[in-house]
């Protein structure tokens, strides 16, 4: 088949890639002059394990092409962001220009598929309403459904396969389409429902994550005010069969988990009121760590120095977008007295991409875990001592083991103890 991805995202990009190694082609199109030159020279735009090569191979077998505007195909599959606006609910205009540009070639007998996360009821009213303006029918002439991903940045490619999915079809015929056009590269189970129901699947999944992470952040205030270790009390409570708790941190971020659970609380804020709970004490949570080391630092005379690792949202990804750490150093740096420096390979944030971890760290006070990037794991605890200014660490996802840093001569700090 021909198919026509539009929106060539973290999302976007690799999906069209599995449909484009899978038998199918496709015309990638996007409005960023920069995606588009990068996937023409046979490269993804961005980091992700697996997915440089399936470009390199699509796009040289001309199986997978970049455009600026859609063609005509059998499959429309839209992948646009849904940003959230001021007042926390979705921008969908990225849905309405993307379903507008393919009213001139959309024909008789296509599907129509949007993946974008978007709030209950977009697909059966903006998506089929834009739809009508070309004359067919959503359900007869036109087979529409909203079909969202599920997959872990990081493991984009092995979860677009294994992850079991939702297909919510405007009616069953579209969902059955959808369904088997999928079947070329997932190989999880395949759940038909309708489309509305579909779209709160997608944000309830996202929010159970954000309340149960908001839960966790609680249990760590919780237990530093009592003396509690709070990852102490994770590791155990979750010996318990039917208890997962989740991981207390510098907060909440990325494109999903952090932006969704607003789509439901700013349409029912008086019925959604934990959604709307969680979502504040996680974005809290920058605030408390400044706290924490406004007391760490309450000895030191002058600038305090302060030697961030990571900057990511999430270990091991080089994703910035809503990174809890950029909006700590905001605050650090709103609140005065403060130098930071960061160090990060994964991604650029005022230099952070070559500095070396022993030459960032000369002079600090204090040297912050933000993210537990893997290459963090091994550092020698002893060279970072002898050039320190002032031999303290704070720990904000229990990565280190605390006799290793203290061993050194370090002051070892957790957050949530
Ligand atoms: N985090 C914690 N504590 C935890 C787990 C995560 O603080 O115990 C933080 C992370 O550090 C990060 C944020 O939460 O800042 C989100 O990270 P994540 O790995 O939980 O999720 P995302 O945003 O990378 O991907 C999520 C996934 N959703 C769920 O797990 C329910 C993914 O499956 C979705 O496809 C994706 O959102 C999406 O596109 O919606």
């Amino acid at each position: 088949m021909k198919l026509c991805v539009i929106g060539l995202g973290y999302i976007g990009l690799p999906t069209a890639a599995m449909f484009a190694s899978n038998g199918h082609y496709v015309l990638g199109v996007d409005v960023n002059e920069r995606i588009l030159e990068t996937l023409g020279r046979g490269e993804a735009f961005f980091s992700e394990p697996g997915l440089g090569e399936v470009v390199r191979w699509t796009v040289s077998e001309r199986r997978l092409i970049p455009g600026r505007e859609p063609l005509p195909a059998d499959a429309y599959i839209i992948c646009v962001p849904t940003p959230v606006n001021p007042d926390h609910s979705a921008d969908l205009s990225y849905i309405e220009r993307a379903v507008r540009s393919i009213l001139p070639v959309v024909r008789k007998g296509n599907m129509v598929i949007l993946e974008s996360t978007s709030p209950p009821g977009t697909t059966r009213n903006m998506v089929c309403g834009i739809l009508r303006e070309s004359g067919l029918e959503p359900g007869t002439d036109l087979f529409v459904a909203y079909c969202p991903e599920r997959v872990l940045p990081g493991r984009i490619l092995t979860e677009l396969v294994h992850n079991s999915r939702v297909i919510g079809g405007i009616n069953t015929e579209s969902a059955v389409r959808v369904r088997n056009l999928y079947s070329c590269f997932v190989r999880g189970e395949m759940y038909i429902t309708d489309a509305t129901t579909a779209e709160m699947c997608k944000l309830m999944e996202n929010t159970y994550r954000d309340v149960n992470i908001a839960l966790a952040a609680e249990l760590a205030m919780i237990c530093e005010e009592l003396g509690i270790n709070a990852w102490e009390v994770i590791r155990y409570a979750n010996k318990h069969p039917r208890v997962n708790l989740h991981y207390p941190g510098p907060g909440v971020g990325g494109h999903c988990i952090a932006v969704d659970p607003w789509f439901i609380v700013q349409r029912l804020p008086e019925t959604a009121r934990m959604i709307g709970l969680a979502r504040r004490i996680n974005d809290a949570m920058p605030r408390f760590v400044l706290e924490k080391i406004r007391t760490l630092m309450k000895d030191i005379d002058g600038t305090k120095r302060i030697c961030v690792l990571g900057v990511t949202y999430k270990p091991d990804v080089d994703d910035l977008r809503e990174s809890p750490v950029i909006r700590l150093i905001s605050l650090l740096k709103a609140e005065g007295g403060y130098s930071v420096i960061t160090v990060d390979r994964h991604a650029d944030y005022e230099g952070s991409r070559e500095r070396d971890l022993y030459e960032a760290v000369r002079g600090c006070h204090l040297l912050l875990l933000a993210v537990n990037h893997r290459e963090f794991r091994q550092v020698d605890f002893r060279r970072i001592r002898e050039s320190m200014a002032y031999p303290c660490v704070l720990d904000t996802r229990n990565f280190w083991p605390p006799e290793e840093v203290e061993a050194a001569g370090l002051r070892y700090h957790l957050l949530g103890w």
